[in-house]
């Protein structure tokens, strides 16, 4: 039985990817944070082995900023298969925290590469990098577009996509790259601007919300469906050599389109209830992000399969069930 190690198992792509794994016949084996409130609502549907002795899922206590935990960790667990995928992952928050951030994002992927060259654990080891890297370079992005990150977390990121390539090359270690465009999913953050609009969308057609507050409308991004990407994630560390790969749809919006989309499903008019804030404006932004996957579709066999019209039901049709209400 194959065992996997995951951080950010508490995330959108943890969940989803612990879900893919069990499925897969894997024992998974993840770290969360100690929280005041819990913070596990995204793996509660998921039997522990504490409770079920025939589970394969495992969780322990641990923090990208705790080097002693994580080499204590992959030495007893000793995965097959390290995720990293844990990360202050919020851009605008980065400009209010990026020491933080940087700490998180970019020396918690070097803490978790070499607590692996350390306990010599033969292991291979995905690195979630980020399409916002590329900033302000010019669309399509693919695996051979300059990076001009345009945030503390794009800037650590960056950091941690070179310093995955370094320890690839360095010391011969399976370490990969993913560099995932925005993926989506009922289980998204909420002040991420997907699930922030079909979450208040939701509200306010069940009369508890009259506005939706928003920055900048313009900004294109190129929408997926978080469960497809940790499927690609995975492909990725199925491979023979370790290699970077660009996980993208090609297909690109704006927020203001996603907006229309939205408030269409269920029949009113965006204008009369988004009102735009300037608080949610980011000191510099990156203005479109369309993705290349064309090495992905050939070397992992990979394609997205729900595109944006069908990503914007599905969350909304979500949301709207927690209210009783249907489209
Ligand atoms: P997410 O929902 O924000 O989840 C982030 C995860 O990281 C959570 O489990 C969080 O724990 C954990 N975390 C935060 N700080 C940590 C720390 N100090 N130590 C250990 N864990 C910590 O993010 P996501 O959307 O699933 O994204 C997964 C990864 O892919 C992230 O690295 C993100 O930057 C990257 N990425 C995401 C996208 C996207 O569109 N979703 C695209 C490209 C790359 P809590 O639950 O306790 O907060
Ligand atoms: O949903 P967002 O916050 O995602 P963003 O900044 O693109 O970052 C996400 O995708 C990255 C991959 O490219 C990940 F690495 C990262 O971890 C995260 O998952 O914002 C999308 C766009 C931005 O241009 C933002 O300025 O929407 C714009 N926006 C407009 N109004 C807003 C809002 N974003 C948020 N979060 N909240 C708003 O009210």
């Amino acid at each position: 039985m194959k065992k996997a190690f995951i951080t950010g198992i508490t995330g959108q792509d943890g969940s989803y990817l612990a879900d893919l794994l069990l499925a897969k016949g894997y024992e998974v084996h993840g770290i969360m944070r100690r929280s005041s409130s819990f913070n596990t609502d995204r793996i509660a549907h998921i039997p522990l082995n504490l409770h079920d002795p025939k589970s394969r899922f495992c969780l322990h206590y641990g923090d990208l900023t705790d080097s002693s935990a994580l080499n204590r960790l992959l030495k007893t667990i000793r995965p097959d298969e390290v995720y990293n995928l844990g990360a202050q992952s919020h851009v605008r928050v980065s400009f209010d925290i990026p020491e933080y951030t940087a700490d998180v994002v970019g020396l918690g992927s070097l803490r978790i590469l070499d607590a692996i060259r350390e306990t010599g654990i033969k292991t291979k080891f995905y690195q979630a990098s980020s399409s916002e890297m590329f900033g302000l370079a010019k669309p399509p992005q693919s695996e051979v577009t300059l990076f001009h990150p345009r945030s503390p977390y794009a800037c650590a990121k960056v950091f941690a996509y070179w310093i995955t390539k370094n320890y690839r090359e360095a010391y011969g270690m399976f370490a990969a790259n993913g560099i995932l465009f925005n993926h989506e999913s009922p289980r998204r953050g909420e002040n991420f601007v997907t699930k922030k609009i079909t979450h208040t969308v939701a509200r306010i057609k069940a009369g508890l919300e009259k506005k939706l507050y928003l920055g900048n409308l313009g900004a294109v991004r190129d929408w997926g469906y978080a469960p497809e990407y940790v499927e690609a994630m995975w492909l990725i560390l199925q491979q023979n050599k370790p290699d970077d790969f660009v996980i993208a749809t090609g297909e690109a919006h704006t927020v203001k389109e996603f907006v229309e989309a939205a408030f269409g499903i269920v029949g009113l008019d965006w204008k009369k209830y988004v009102e735009i804030d300037p608080r949610y404006y980011r000191p510099s932004e990156t203005p479109v992000l369309i993705g290349d996957y064309k090495k992905a579709k050939r070397i992992l066999k990979w394609k997205p399969k729900v595109r944006f019209k069908k990503l914007v039901r599905l969350m909304l049709e979500y949301d709207l069930s927690e209210y009783n209400l249907k489209i």
